[in-house]
């Protein structure tokens, strides 16, 4: 396939018909003809809905609630039409997505309930809406051998019935971990509240997927003009600040086998990795009492795993493969938020050893999430 691809580019450039420096991945949104390759096309962070959350989140959308995660919802019930794609592509599992799947030459979708899950809603409704989108998970897998596999929501609000729902989603149901959308209430997993969550995903042996909503009342402010409270900045601002509190706090010296998946090539965190460790040695030098047993960066690197979602920058591929391990990175669409054919086209021409694509691919996400096996 890559070396079809070169060979193509090549011609191409011999016969004049592209100008040196462009970029085939630029052609537009026409699915990829699924070439047979040597890997299964895994995409790791795929959302889905359900009616009775859509309902739920209405519900609350017509309060008088001011809060960004809202407002971004409201907008799936208006007529527009993009957002009107969106809510069908949301709802839809088997029609359109898995026609959009063959079309691009995708395997399996890792499904998770989308952002912001069921933490919104009073605890009674959240348990309910995480019991029942988990049945449907269960449901769909069964029904598609092969073609998805699914993170199990959970109700924050009430930690004791969120450890019993994980338990039920890997025992019972099957499912490969866990999603949870960044704060709950503006609070974060380093919590104390919150360490049976943390305690049952690490005995489990099942990630956490730390996906972004808009930012918490502790950080908004700063991004209600110009459209930056959701993909923009306030996604991965909200969410490399929960990753963040969870390094500095001490989470995995506790849990020290807890993994955390994080989208949007690690949240930004990659990149800061270094001035976190050169400020953390200079307030906690070692064998200071206050230093934490596995430091912030250490803890990033054994106990946190990154995927490619909504980054289709080979610049930025390259990097957190140099600074993480090809081991820690996952392809993922962030389908139907983001377009399959891109992010196919993207991983498929990434400058990379065919070996490190498959498991980019395939085998770090079947590792990860424990799919087929
Ligand atoms: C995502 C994107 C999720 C958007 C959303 O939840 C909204 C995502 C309401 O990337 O998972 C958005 O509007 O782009
Ligand atoms: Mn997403």
């Amino acid at each position: 396939m890559g070396g079809d691809r070169r060979t193509f580019l090549k011609l191409a450039l011999a016969a004049g018909s592209l100008a040196e420096g462009t970029r085939v991945a630029e052609a537009g949104e026409a699915p990829v003809a699924p070439a047979k390759v040597a890997w299964r096309r895994i995409a790791t962070e795929e959302a889905f809905a359900t009616p009775a959350q859509m309902e739920a989140m209405g519900a609350l959308g017509r309060s008088t609630w001011n809060n960004p995660d809202l407002a971004l919802w409201r907008s799936f019930t208006g007529s527009r039409g993009e957002r009107m794609r969106l809510r069908r592509a949301l709802l839809d599992i088997t029609d359109e997505r898995l026609a959009d799947m063959d079309a691009n030459g995708v395997d399996m979708h890792v499904l998770s309930l989308t952002s912001p899950g069921v933490q919104m809603f009073d605890a009674e409704t959240a348990v309910r809406i995480a019991a029942e989108a988990n049945d449907f998970l269960a449901g769909i897998i069964e029904r598609h051998p092969g073609r998805f596999a699914g993170l199990a929501a959970f109700a924050p609000q009430d930690p004791a019935a969120a450890v019993r729902e994980m338990e039920r989603a890997v025992r019972e149901l099957k499912l490969n971990g866990f999603i949870l959308n960044s704060h709950t209430n503006n609070e974060y997993l380093d919590n104390p509240k919150y360490f049976p969550i943390l305690e049952a995903a690490e005995a489990l042996d099942r990630p956490i997927y730390i996906h972004p909503r808009c930012p918490s009342d502790l950080l908004v402010e700063g991004c209600r003009e110009y459209g930056m409270t959701s993909g923009m900045w306030g996604f991965y601002a909200e969410t490399s600040l929960h990753a963040t509190r969870m390094l500095l706090s001490g989470v995995f010296d506790r849990f020290p086998r807890l993994k955390i998946v994080l989208g949007h090539m690690g949240e930004g965190l990659p990149y800061w990795l270094w001035r976190i460790g050169n400020i953390y040695d200079a307030f906690h030098p070692p064998g200071s009492a206050t230093r934490l047993r596995t430091p912030p960066v250490e803890a990033f690197r054994r106990n946190f795993v990154i995927t490619t979602s909504g980054v289709n920058d080979p610049d930025v591929l390259t990097y957190v493969i140099a600074k993480l391990g090809v081991e820690n990175v996952m392809w993922a669409i962030d389908y139907p938020y983001e377009r399959t054919a891109p992010a196919v086209r993207f991983m498929d021409s990434a400058p990379i050893p065919d070996a490190d694509r498959r498991r980019i691919y395939q085998a770090n996400a079947e590792r990860v999430f424990h799919i087929g096996g």
